[in-house]
């Protein structure tokens, strides 16, 4: 018969004792994860499954402080990356992870080795694998709920929460944390708590003994509450002993190598270094005479980042502090409570098999009870259970879990566009003016545009944003007004700031435009708040964000993406502002769909579609290359549905045509040009309008996939090239490495002739630069001679 179960008094003795049993099951089912990964499960290939089960041991107590005391539902957390098992652990306990999952850890359907929004389900708040984008992007999703709140967007169920970083101390040399440091105290970011391992070592090594003080000074001046968790009770009370100064004193001028030698060695090695240093000092002798060796070894490993009573009054202390920022360097012991701890090499160490068994009868773990909750602890099951389900993070978000959803905002057939005919217009400029109709429009757009949320890395108003940012007006928590304004400086520019403001200014650095984006692309699942986040920057300097851009993607985090200007055609500005590489990035990035407009009519569809994709299920980001280059804009009616996919013909090819010209772009006059020529020599020639390589290669492979698994379906790109020849020429020009359209030939296995942009830009007017990068008139036409000498 079951025993009743008690009612589990919450005061602070029971409350630890139940702590300490949760510590020690997530130390044991953390190793045990990565050990079956790596020695129980069948390994087929031979390579080395690996994991992390130092750095996990590292942080368990404080997951254990986190997850089963401090946090609340609606706090948001990011988990170093080697600490994913720890993760799942904890969150197993919860029964929000299943034994099967955690058996598969690096395995196939498995749990990912860091943990992963898309992958590992919704328990998972950020992603992170790629150290310093996990801790940086807390912040700005702080920033973000913020603003869906002061904008009335937010779930009203769901209060304001937490933004949580627990981050290996490796994780701060990454520059990212710093970026974001600065635009977080720039827009005086709060509820954020950067909790750090800092257990002093990194991959290959032990971290600089005088880092710490440097962390200390660069956080204090950017306004955070700067909280160590460095010493354990055991050693608070040694040092309130007679003789414990010295020990203190000892401990901290330990340099950081020392520290992980003697942790590693043990006892012994502690005693034989206390004693060689203060071997004199009687009052200290008397407070180490009287400890075993392993006691010793206790005392001295005794941080406060493994002592839970520390960690929960640090945790509390800052609570108490408010809203304010807040980072706790917690000082721990990498592979603490396992045999290599301290050892500059664990962490990718695994225990053997040997060392396994003798953790497991340290454990108390029966063989084959080891996935179970409770198996080896003191308290009875049902407690613990009960203990469990009384935490304030057992209480579920909403119904449906912490994955929020938000309803889809309609997005109207058609967008309201600037008169276009008779007008030389930029693909840029008709943004600008798209973003004015919409923000004027009534009805489903108004709705869309009260939603928008720009941002631009100090490129607002050369990326045209300018005009919106005036109407709209900039996002502060609190008033600012614009001082120009004020004093009567004449400026097209309106800065005034308010928590009604629609457009948040970033600094340069375009790393924190993505990290930005990532977080504000994930309001509908974080925040229940349905957003656009559109962000500008120049298209050169996605390069300089791509880290950031690809973690966004990876989280699955939805917004528009617009770059410009793009490519030589920038022409005077030189090399460095001129993109080439960036087409390719397009098509390579998944969750991230990418087009380039020629014209503003193509613009304004990818601008609706854009919309709509952001909020569909199976949609994604979306990711506009634009340019600055006026063209004549044209009188046409559209195949939208062709734009997006990635293509229609200007002039449709007659059948069995020789040859057809490819353009992409803001070089479409220079091909419009040559295929007046070339129509001279070749009526049936055809003239087509590239919108998106993505897209066109993206459903090129889709059906090639279709097809081998019995569908019958024809790409977009196949029935566009189906009229010409078999054997036809197709010369394609982009303003961008002409890869992102070889491609095209091997769609019917037709001959290119590919012209694109494959060297570093320079200063030129687009005559000379065109010229020089074969993209004029008269290269097309050359190219087309080529491709229509026979062989
Ligand atoms: C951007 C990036 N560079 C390199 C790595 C490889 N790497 C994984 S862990 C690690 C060191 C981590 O040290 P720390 O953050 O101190 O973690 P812990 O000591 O807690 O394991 C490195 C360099 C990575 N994951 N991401
Ligand atoms: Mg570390």
């Amino acid at each position: 018969m079951n025993a009743p179960v008690r009612n589990v008094q919450l005061d602070g003795l029971s409350r630890l004792q139940s702590l300490r049993q949760i510590e020690r099951k997530l130390l044991w089912l953390s190793a045990w994860m990565v050990h079956n990964a790596n020695h129980i499960r069948p390994n087929r290939d031979g390579l080395k499954v690996g994991g992390h089960q130092a750095s996990c041991a590292s942080v368990v107590s404080i997951l254990t402080a986190l997850y089963f005391d401090k946090l609340r539902p609606q706090d948001r957390v990011a988990v170093k990356p080697h600490a994913s098992p720890v993760f799942h652990a904890a969150n197993y306990l919860f029964g929000r992870q299943n034994v099967a999952a955690m058996e598969g850890l690096r395995r196939f359907g498995g749990v990912q080795a860091y943990p992963s929004r898309v992958k590992d389900g919704p328990e998972v708040d950020f992603s992170t694998g790629s150290v310093g984008l996990g801790v940086a992007i807390t912040s700005f999703a702080a920033l973000m709920q913020d603003y869906v709140h002061l904008h009335g967007f937010a779930d009203p169920a769901v209060p304001a929460g937490r933004h949580i970083a627990i981050a290996g101390d490796a994780e701060l040399d990454e520059g990212n944390i710093y970026e974001a440091l600065l635009e977080g105290w720039k827009h005086d970011v709060r509820n954020v708590w950067w909790i750090v391992d800092y257990n002093r070592q990194s991959l290959d090594s032990v971290v600089q003994d005088r880092l710490f003080g440097r962390f200390e000074g660069l956080f204090g001046d950017m306004g955070w509450n700067v909280v160590r968790i460095k010493h354990g009770r055991a050693q608070q009370a040694a040092f309130a002993r007679p003789g414990g100064d010295a020990l203190r004193l000892w401990i901290d001028d330990c340099p950081n190598s020392l520290f992980s030698a003697l942790t590693f060695q043990g006892g012994e090695a502690w005693r034989a270094a206390l004693l060689a240093d203060l071997g004199r000092d009687t009052k200290l002798r008397a407070i180490i005479d009287e400890l075993t060796d392993d006691e010793l070894g206790h005392l001295m490993t005794n941080l406060g980042g493994h002592d839970l009573e520390t960690i929960l009054d640090a945790l509390t202390e800052a609570e108490a502090a408010g809203d304010r920022p807040t980072c706790f360097i917690a000082y721990t012991i990498k592979g603490m409570g396992l045999p290599f701890a301290g050892h500059k090499d664990n962490h990718s160490g695994l225990m053997t098999a040997e060392q396994m068994d003798t953790f497991r009868t340290v454990m108390r773990v029966r063989p084959g009870h080891e996935w179970d909750e409770f198996e080896g602890l003191d308290l009875p099951s049902a407690e613990l259970r009960s203990f469990i389900d009384s935490r304030p993070f057992a209480a579920k978000l909403t119904p449906s879990g912490r994955m929020l959803t938000a309803p889809v905002i309609p997005v109207p057939a058609v967008t309201p566009i600037p008169k276009l005919v008779g007008r030389k217009m930029s693909t840029q400029a008709g943004f600008g003016e798209i973003l004015g109709e919409l923000g004027r429009a009534e009805g489903a757009w108004k709705e869309i545009s009260a939603r928008i949320v720009t941002s631009s890395p100090d490129v607002t108003v050369s990326t045209s944003l300018g005009p919106w940012v005036n109407r709209r007006g900039l996002f502060d928590r609190h008033i600012r007004n614009d001082v120009f304004r004020d004093t009567k400086v004449v400026s097209a520019q309106r800065w005034g700031m308010s928590p009604a403001g629609q457009h948040i200014e970033l600094g340069i650095a375009e790393q924190n435009l993505f990290l930005l984006l990532g977080a504000a692309g994930l309001s509908t699942s974080l925040n229940g708040a349905r957003i656009f986040p559109i962000g500008t920057v120049y298209d050169p300097f996605v390069n300089r964000g791509l880290d950031a851009l690809i973690y966004a993607c990876y989280q699955d985090a939805r917004f528009l993406l617009v770059s410009t200007p793009s490519g030589i055609t920038l022409a005077p500005e030189g090399g460095q502002h001129q993109s080439v590489n960036t087409p390719l990035i397009g098509m390579a990035q998944d969750r991230l769909v990418s087009y380039e407009p020629a014209y503003v009519d193509e613009l304004a569809v990818m601008l609706r579609h854009a919309f709509a994709h952001m909020q569909a299920p199976d949609g994604s980001a979306v990711w506009l290359r634009l340019s600055t280059r006026a063209l004549p804009q044209k009188q046409r009616t559209l195949d939208d549905a062709a734009v997006i996919a990635g293509g229609h013909w200007d002039v449709a090819p007659g059948q069995g045509a020789p040859i057809a010209l490819a353009y992409q772009g803001p070089v479409a006059p220079e091909v419009e040009a040559a295929f007046d020529a070339l129509r001279e020599d070749v009526p049936e020639a055809g003239l087509l309008a590239i919108t998106s390589p993505d897209r066109l290669h993206a459903g090129w492979i889709a059906a090639q996939r279709a097809r081998r698994q019995g569908v019958r379906e024809a790409a977009h790109i196949e029935n566009l090239l189906r009229p010409l020849a078999p054997g036809a020429a197709i010369v394609t020009v982009l303003d961008g490495h002409p890869s992102a359209l070889a491609w095209l030939g091997g769609v019917a296995g037709q001959r290119v002739v590919p012209l694109g942009v494959d060297r570093f830009g320079q200063s030129g007017d687009i005559l000379d630069i065109y010229r020089e990068y074969e993209l004029d008139t008269d290269a097309v036409l050359d190219a087309c001679a080529q491709a229509l000498l026979p062989g």
